[in-house]
């Protein structure tokens, strides 16, 4: 499965590449933890909850699953590979898709 080919620990010059584009789009580092970390804020619990399901479904296809909290129309997202201990990029991936849906939400 093509995710399972992402499924290697990213380091060195790309991690930091990736990081970087990652964190000019809002996402920062989770202290203490090889992971990256969003909040988003939505006009209201439909429009969050439509917003993780779409999330959710790309997840599923993606074989790779965010860890993630909603309270009405709040939506904190932590992003990073269980399998690697860390960031890999199926975490890069689907952090550019999560963005993709969002700027859609009005
Ligand atoms: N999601 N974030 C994340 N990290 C994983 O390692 C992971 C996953 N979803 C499913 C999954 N791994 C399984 O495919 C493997 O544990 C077999």
């Amino acid at each position: 499965m093509a995710s399972q080919a992402k499924r290697v620990k990213l380091s060195g010059d790309d991690r930091t590449s990736k990081l970087s584009n990652l964190k000019s789009t809002g996402w920062s580092e989770v202290d203490g933890r090889d992971a990256i970390y969003k909040e988003y804020l939505f006009k209201d619990f439909n429009q969050a909850f439509g917003f993780m399901s779409r999330v959710a479904l790309k997840a599923e296809k993606m074989d790779h699953h965010p860890e993630w909290f909603n309270v009405y129309n709040k939506v904190q997202i932590t992003l990073s590979t269980h399998d690697v201990g860390g960031l890999s990029d199926n975490d890069v991936t689907l952090a550019q898709f999560i963005e993709s849906v969002a700027a859609t939400v009005p």
